[in-house]
């Protein structure tokens, strides 16, 4: 009960949500996204908070640190690539954030039980749209269009944590670059692709499967050594543009459902490894579907804020969305690939509150959902929420009653905050607690 009556209001304006968590609304409402009508259901878990984002552009704003990364990137892979001395990636930066559960995950095989659709960490508008947990989403409908080098740049949206490093809007720049028999093997034409037992023609006929860790069954292991070869050489290639020749980096073995093999690449920063980016070899499933079906495609993402934070020595990801004259004047009338180093303007103390709740007989400490908590807070808090961690898993040896605490930490970036708005938020943060999970304030 109390979690249908969450999703009901949650969508809502934050000042309904605070007059009238109460009683449900009769019906659900239609979301009108960017111009666009939605009907939500029982699914939808979007917040006016997040939707607020939407219009934000962060990596497009001039002078901002995410553009400059972005303008970065797109150079490097500009002036890297050219066809007939023209650049030969098309740069797609304007696409929007609302995505279908298709081009999210079904065109890039993702299984249906993937936790990664998991509605604990997906925005989700209505059962089938959602807002793009990354710019992979676009993949498919743009090799279906034709293109076979092109780079994916935006805000994506993930229910995640609090933290310095965490935050539920991030930007992504990601990629596919293909190639035909052609141009891969221009000097040593007697290479394929395809294993001779493959027919790219007819793939539906044939298999591929992924068992070999080394590559997938359809591809020959030449093929995929060079795409392999020529992904990390462009990778290590780029974050040396960025951030120079010294900058040690490693590679992880990892996995996605639409690339394989695939790996992740970490960068040593401020004494440890940081990972940055995720890519592979395209699955051939995709391209079948979607693309040149005689090629062989490599696909990365990178994360823009981990970059720019380690750029600029930004330190925390909040910092990205303030308004504030005193971040974004450091950024300001400086060549693109100037050295820039963020000086905090001051540092404001925190505060940090515990709220603690016994929950209601139909929830325990283990199916409560943190993530709708961290969105509830965010909501009512706003930016001034800087974390907010499980502090305690109580149960009561007698009674059995279950409760849980939670440390919120507040800070403003601007300013300080006083104990008296401080103490205002939480009380409002613990009223609507109680309102939408029927919890009991301790
Ligand atoms: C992906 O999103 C894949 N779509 C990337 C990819 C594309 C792989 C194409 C293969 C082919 P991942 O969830 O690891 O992967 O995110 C990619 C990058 O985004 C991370 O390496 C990191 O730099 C950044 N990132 C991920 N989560 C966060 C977060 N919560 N906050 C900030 N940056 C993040
Ligand atoms: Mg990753």
């Amino acid at each position: 009960m109390t979690k249908i009556l969450l999703n009901r209001v949650q969508y809502l304006p934050s000042s309904f949500i605070k007059l009238s968590f109460c009683r449900a609304p009769k019906s659900l409402p239609i979301l009108q996204i960017k111009n666009k009508e939605y009907q939500a259901d029982e699914i939808s878990n979007v917040t006016p908070k997040i939707l607020s984002y939407l219009n934000r552009n962060l990596h497009l704003q001039k002078d901002h640190p995410l553009s400059k990364v972005r303008q970065r990137i797109v150079n490097y892979f500009y002036s890297s690539f050219t066809h007939r001395g023209n650049p030969a990636f098309s740069v797609y930066d304007n696409l929007s954030p609302v995505v279908s559960t298709k081009q999210n995950f079904d065109d890039l095989l993702i299984p249906e039980d993937h936790p990664s659709r998991a509605k604990s960490d997906c925005y989700y508008v209505n059962s089938t749209t959602l807002l793009r947990a990354h710019m992979t989403a676009h993949q498919s409908e743009l090799l279906k269009a034709g293109l076979e080098n092109f780079l994916m740049i935006g805000d994506v949206y993930r229910r995640d944590e609090i933290d310095s490093t965490h935050f539920p809007v991030f930007h992504q720049v990601d990629a596919v670059r293909s190639q035909r028999k052609e141009h891969l093997f221009e000097n040593h034409p007697g290479l394929e692709i395809f294993e001779t037992t493959f027919d790219p023609e007819t793939p539906h006929l044939c298999q591929n499967n992924i068992i070999d860790p080394v590559k997938q069954s359809c591809h020959t292991l030449e093929a995929t050594k060079l795409m392999e070869a020529q992904l990390k050489n462009h990778l290590v290639g780029l974050v040396k543009v960025l951030f120079g020749d010294e900058i040690q980096h490693r590679w992880v073995e990892a996995y996605f459902p639409f690339t394989h093999p695939s790996w992740e690449m970490e960068i040593f920063y401020e004494n440890k490894w940081m990972e940055v980016l995720g890519c592979g070899i395209v699955r051939n499933e995709i391209l079948a579907a979607s693309g040149p079906n005689n090629s062989i495609a490599y696909a990365f993402g990178i994360g823009l804020e981990r970059i720019a934070m380690a750029l600029y020595k930004i330190p925390d990801i909040r910092l990205m969305w303030s308004n504030d004259s005193g971040f974004l004047t450091q950024f300001q009338n400086k060549d693109l690939n100037a050295n820039i180093t963020y000086k905090p303007v001051s540092v404001y103390p925190q505060c940090t509150n515990d709220l603690s709740f016994w929950l209601p007989s139909t929830l325990t400490v283990d199916t409560f959902m943190s993530n709708d908590f961290y969105d509830l807070v965010r909501d009512i808090g706003g930016d001034v929420i800087e974390q907010v961690k499980l502090k305690d898993k109580f149960v009561h040896p007698k009674t059995k009653k279950q409760s849980l605490c939670y440390s919120i930490v507040y800070r403003h970036l601007e300013r300080t905050l006083t104990q008296a708005e401080v103490n205002k938020i939480h009380k409002d943060i613990e009223r609507a607690a109680q309102q939408v999970f029927g919890v009991q304030i301790r």
